[in-house]
């Protein structure tokens, strides 16, 4: 008996805007310029933090931190596309769309300066945001989990959840999209492929052609854009969405990037990687190409470019200020989020982080 073919399989790839300024009047999103300039602004609110927060970070004045700089466009989109209702999933490296859904700019000041409460958003941008996931992909499964819900409260709302390329090789990962499609759970997965993991690149991280084809496996509509793309995100995005709320269950997005900075300041790139690579992707990077699109649409010029650097500049020495002068939690305030009650061994160890302070100030 011949062997026949059970089933085929195609991978799409979206872009609509290219690094040149380039874009295809067909497939642009139906954005108000309202909506647009949120977007820049979005994402220039990122970079100015991300670059400040290095730079606080190498004063000594915040702790480690995972830069966003060049992955701005995907979770940018991601607030733009979601209703106020819908759940935003982030790993670590959405700066941009947790700022467009409200986070204040202090936030991420205080949680990489050790305190959870940088997680904690205030009550008018609610809590259908969780906090920040470091544990590789631990938030897929909670991402499968909270569209599960919703779907079964007859809400309307969906869950977008972010995840790294590493993260696809996690057993998590697996799990969360099996659970997701089994369900039909309204989630939409974007994986920011941004190269690499660590030290580790994208080419030895997987033998998968596209990291968009993982979502065939458990039958879930998959589609890679260009991630320094912000209409192609947002398009995908969208489109995923209205997917979701429409009972179609689950996507995987791949969002091709590049973290162009180190992975964590603890880090330095140029052990493992090329500059040259570098270069070529900062070429890419989302911002320069959203710019000259806005200029294209008559949106966008000099002047304001300049107006918007020099008030989001102020905004971020505001929020350096107030994180500075009040601090407002003491340096031993992690250890209360670890268990509702301590326990002896904590309290030991609370006990010499205080003394080893106290030694660092006294030597
Ligand atoms: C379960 C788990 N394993 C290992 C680590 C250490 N670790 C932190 S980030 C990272 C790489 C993540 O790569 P990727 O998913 O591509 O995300 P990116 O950092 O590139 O955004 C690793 C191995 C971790 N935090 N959690
Ligand atoms: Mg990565």
């Amino acid at each position: 008996m011949p062997r026949k073919t059970l089933a085929e399989f195609t991978v799409e790839f979206l872009q609509i805007l290219d690094e040149d300024g380039n874009f295809d009047a067909d497939l642009e999103p139906d954005l108000p310029p309202a909506e647009l300039l949120r977007l820049y602004r979005g994402m220039v609110r990122a970079r100015e933090l991300d670059q400040r927060m290095l730079k606080l970070q190498r004063q000594g004045r915040i702790g480690t931190f995972g830069p966003c700089t060049g992955q701005e466009a995907p979770s940018a989109a991601a607030a733009l596309a979601m209703q106020k209702d819908d759940w935003f999933v982030g790993a670590f490296r959405e700066l941009s769309g947790r700022l467009l859904r409200g986070e204040p700019l202090t936030n991420p000041l205080y949680y990489y300066n050790g305190w959870e409460e940088g997680n904690v958003q205030p009550p008018e941008v609610g809590r259908r945001m969780l906090p920040l996931a470091v544990v590789v992909a631990s938030q897929v499964p909670q991402a499968a989990g909270l569209g599960y819900a919703v779907k079964y409260r007859g809400e309307q709302s969906a869950v977008v959840c972010f995840l790294g390329d590493g993260a696809t090789s996690e057993g998590d990962f697996h799990e969360g999209l099996n659970f997701a499609a089994v369900w039909q759970a309204p989630v939409v997965f974007v994986s920011q492929n941004n190269q690499w993991a660590i030290s580790i690149p994208r080419a030895q991280q997987t033998r998968s052609r596209t990291l968009a084809q993982k979502g065939i496996a458990y039958e879930i509509p998959c589609l890679q854009v260009d991630g320094n793309d912000p209409l192609a995100c947002y398009a995908a995005i969208k489109e995923g969405l209205d997917r979701a709320r429409a009972g179609g269950g689950p996507t995987l997005i791949e969002a091709v990037t590049y973290r162009l900075l180190m992975h964590t300041t603890a880090d330095d790139p140029r052990k493992y990687r090329d500059e040259a690579e570098e270069q070529e992707w900062w070429r890419k990077e989302p911002l320069l190409r959203f710019r000259k699109y806005l200029e294209a649409k008559r949106l966008w010029d000099e002047a304001r470019e300049n107006a918007l650097r020099d008030e989001v500049r102020a905004e971020v020495d505001a929020a350096v200020a107030t994180f500075e002068e009040t601090a407002p939690w003491p340096p031993d305030r992690p250890f209360e989020h670890v268990f509702a009650r301590s326990e002896p061994h904590l309290d030991q160890q609370r006990r010499e982080f205080l003394a080893g302070l106290k030694e660092d100030a006294d030597a």
